[in-house]
């Protein structure tokens, strides 16, 4: 068994981009369709630009996967690009602001376009492609995901506005993956806007998770905490500004009595991930103490506007020094829906990584067992094996 970990590889306008996965157990069944089904999610959305409409993202599994069965073996997946045109594409004097041109530039004393080409969001179809095969691993155990766009620009959804489960079903049916029809709207609207104005808009999109089961990450240590984890992976997408878990930053104008979640316990015959144990609300968002608490996990990840603007705010030229607009090149106006399924693939993969480091195995019925073995452990409630000073401690350890 080795960690789950993931790098991709790839340019914008290269051959393609390429998702090197390694640590997903023997034995998962590999369901291409599924994962060109995300790969086609993360093309779509109101405001993309003229790129989506040249390319048909799939995913090529060139290694690691035998007769639609997980070897144990690293998976290389290849999301090959039409727009093919690295050597030929056009050189960048005058950087964007927001892109990563002008820091790119200097840090590396490149072109701007060497840098352009692989800080380019295309890379997030490595990230998905990687985040599906997750997924698929996460559906064994019953793990679901879910998202829906919560703002976009200046358009918010009610105060009030509460998403159960099954309407998140249906964020995928609206264009800016938005839940409320008048609210839906006017983000198009303001989308277009942003179009007509040479402009871009960014937005806040929000992740659910459902089935964790309690106990994914570690309160021991800062780089186990699963809280602060997934914060890096999300901050790490393209253009991503902000992450918060459960209420987030609203909980800091709150009481604690308005913001801890109050613990019931229900009682079971079938084992349950969450041990019985329930919340009438769920502000610390299914994680406390950087553990996962068995409640949804709901995150909320704020997205800037794209920084190529087709009305360009003023730049540097980098070979004259002269003052100039910044370069113009295709691009999106709004790719907010679009990173929302990012969203839920990448957050897919750091929980596909907490969830083989507490039940990893070299295969996946291996892992099952060790699956069941704790939920049968978190299930004793009121029964003798879990009597105090009995927890977790080996035979003629503390009485
Ligand atoms: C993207 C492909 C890109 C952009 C966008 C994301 O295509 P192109 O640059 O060829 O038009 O649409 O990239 C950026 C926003 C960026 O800043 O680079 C994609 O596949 O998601």
């Amino acid at each position: 068994m080795s960690q789950l970990t993931f790098h991709s590889a790839g340019e914008s306008h290269g051959r393609g981009c390429f998702a090197f996965v390694e640590g997903i157990p023997y034995g998962l069944a590999i369901d291409n369709a599924f994962i060109d089904e995300q790969l086609a999610r993360r093309q779509k959305g109101y405001g993309r630009g003229g790129r989506m409409k040249i390319e048909t993202d799939k995913a090529e599994v060139l290694s690691g996967v035998r007769r639609g069965i997980s070897m144990g073996a690293p998976i290389l997946l290849a999301v090959w690009n039409k727009d093919y045109r690295l050597d030929k594409a056009p050189e960048l004097d005058c950087p964007r602001p927001g892109h990563a041109d002008l820091a790119g530039h200097l840090k590396f004393n490149a072109p701007i376009r060497d840098i352009l080409e692989r800080a380019s969001a295309r890379e997030t179809s490595a990230r998905v492609a990687c985040g599906a095969l997750c997924r698929l691993l996460l559906k064994e155990f019953g793990i679901e995901v879910r998202s829906h766009v919560v703002a976009l620009g200046p358009v918010e959804l009610p105060a009030d506005f509460q998403a159960t489960w099954d309407d998140l079903a249906r964020a995928d049916a609206s264009e800016v993956r938005c839940l409320d029809a008048a609210c839906d709207e006017k983000m198009r609207a303001a989308i277009d806007d942003a179009k007509k104005n040479g402009d871009t808009l960014g937005g806040i999109f929000e992740v659910v998770v459902q089935g964790l089961p309690v106990g994914l990450g570690d309160h021991t240590q800062w780089d186990r905490k699963l809280d602060g984890r997934i914060g890096q992976a999300m901050m790490s997408i393209q253009a991503i500004k902000g992450v918060e878990i459960g209420l987030g930053f609203r909980a800091a104008r709150l009481k604690g009595s308005q913001v801890h979640d109050a613990i019931e316990h229900v009682k079971s015959k079938a084992p349950r991930s969450d041990a019985g144990f329930v919340r009438p609300t769920n502000g610390a968002g299914g994680l406390e103490g950087g553990i996962t608490n068995g409640a949804p996990l709901v995150v909320r990840v704020a997205m800037k506007p794209i920084s190529t603007l087709m009305k360009p705010l003023m730049s540097v030229n980098i070979q004259t020094g002269e003052a100039t607009k910044a370069d113009v090149e295709r691009s999106d106006y709004c790719a907010l829906p679009a990173a929302a399924v990012v969203g839920e693939n990448w957050l897919s993969f750091v929980l596909a990584q907490a969830f083989c480091e507490k039940f990893g195995g070299d295969s996946i019925v291996e892992m099952k067992r060790n699956y069941d073995g704790y939920l049968k452990q978190i299930n004793k409630l009121g029964q003798p094996e879990n009597a105090p000073g009995k927890h977790g401690v080996s035979e003629g350890g503390r009485e």
